[in-house]
C-alpha cells in the first residue's frame, strides 16, 4: 500500500512482448501492465496465479540495500512510533494516541533523525513520512543499510527503524497509508522546533489508549 517501485526493463534488440505482472498479497489475483515493441505478437495472460500469495512479512525488506544511502553519520536524536490500537473499537494509534493527537513528534533541523516503527498487535500498517525520504536502518534488532522511501509497510509484531535527515522545516505528517486507519486515528505529525503550529491547532484533546495485544 502506498509504495512505488522503479523497474528498470531491457528490451532486447529483436522486440518483443514483455509482460510485468504484481499479484496482490492474500490473493491469487494479478494486475500489471504489458510492454510491446511495434508489431510484437501479445500473449494471452492468465491475471490468475496459480497459488496465493501468504501474508507479507519482513523477508524481502530485509533484502533490498540502497544505492544511495544516506551519509554516514550518527541518528542524533531517536524518537519511538509505538503502532497500536484494536479491532474491537476499530481506532488506531501512534504512541496510544489518536487524531487529534497532540503528541508531535518533535525534531529541530540539522538532525540526523531516527524513528523506531513497533508494532505489538496482530495488524501492519504501512506508514508514510510527507516532506522526506527515510531510509530502512533496522529490522527487528538488525542492522541494516536498507531501501529509501516515503512509506514503509511495518508487519504485525515487529520493529522496524527508519532515518532521515531533518533538512525539510515544517510539520509534517506521519500516518498509516491504509486510509481507514488513518481515519480512526492512526495519524500524527513530525514537528520542527519553530515550526509555525497554527496550521496544528485540533480542538479536541488527544484520546487516550490502553495499548492492547
Ligand atoms: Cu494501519
Amino acid at each position: 500500500m502506498a509504495q512505488r517501485l522503479d523497474l528498470k526493463v531491457i528490451i532486447r534488440k529483436e522486440g518483443g512482448a514483455y509482460p510485468i505482472l504484481a499479484q496482490g498479497e492474500g490473493t491469487k489475483l494479478l494486475c500489471g501492465v504489458v510492454l510491446a515493441t511495434k508489431g510484437a505478437s501479445i500473449p494471452k495472460l492468465s491475471l490468475t496465479a496459480s497459488t496465493s500469495t501468504a501474508a507479507i512479512d519482513n523477508t524481502q525488506e530485509k533484502r533490498l540495500r540502497a544505492v544511495n544511502p544516506l551519509p554516514d553519520r550518527p541518528i542524533d536524536r531517536m524518537l519511538p512510533a509505538r503502532l497500536g490500537g484494536n479491532m474491537a473499537t476499530y481506532v488506531w494509534t501512534i504512541n496510544e494516541a489518536a487524531y487529534p493527537n497532540r503528541k508531535t513528534l518533535d525534531i529541530r533541523k540539522g538532525e540526523r533523525v531516527g524513528i523506531a516503527f513497533t508494532i505489538s498487535t496482530k495488524m501492519g500498517h504501512p506508514m508514510h513520512l510527507h516532506g522526506h525520504d527515510f531510509q530502512v536502518v533496522e529490522i527487528d534488532g538488525e542492522k541494516i543499510s536498507g531501501a529509501l522511501r516515503d512509506t514503509l509497510f511495518v508487519p504485525p509484531r515487529s520493529q522496524m527503524t527508519v532515518a532521515f535527515d531533518a533538512d525539510n522545516a515544517g510539520i509534517w505528517p506521519l500516518h498509516c497509508h491504509l486510509l481507514y486507519h488513518l481515519d480512526s486515528g492512526m495519524f500524527t505529525v513530525v514537528k520542527y522546533d519553530g515550526a509555525d503550529t497554527k496550521f496544528w491547532q485540533p480542538n479536541a484533546k488527544a484520546k487516550e489508549f490502553t495499548p492492547s495485544n
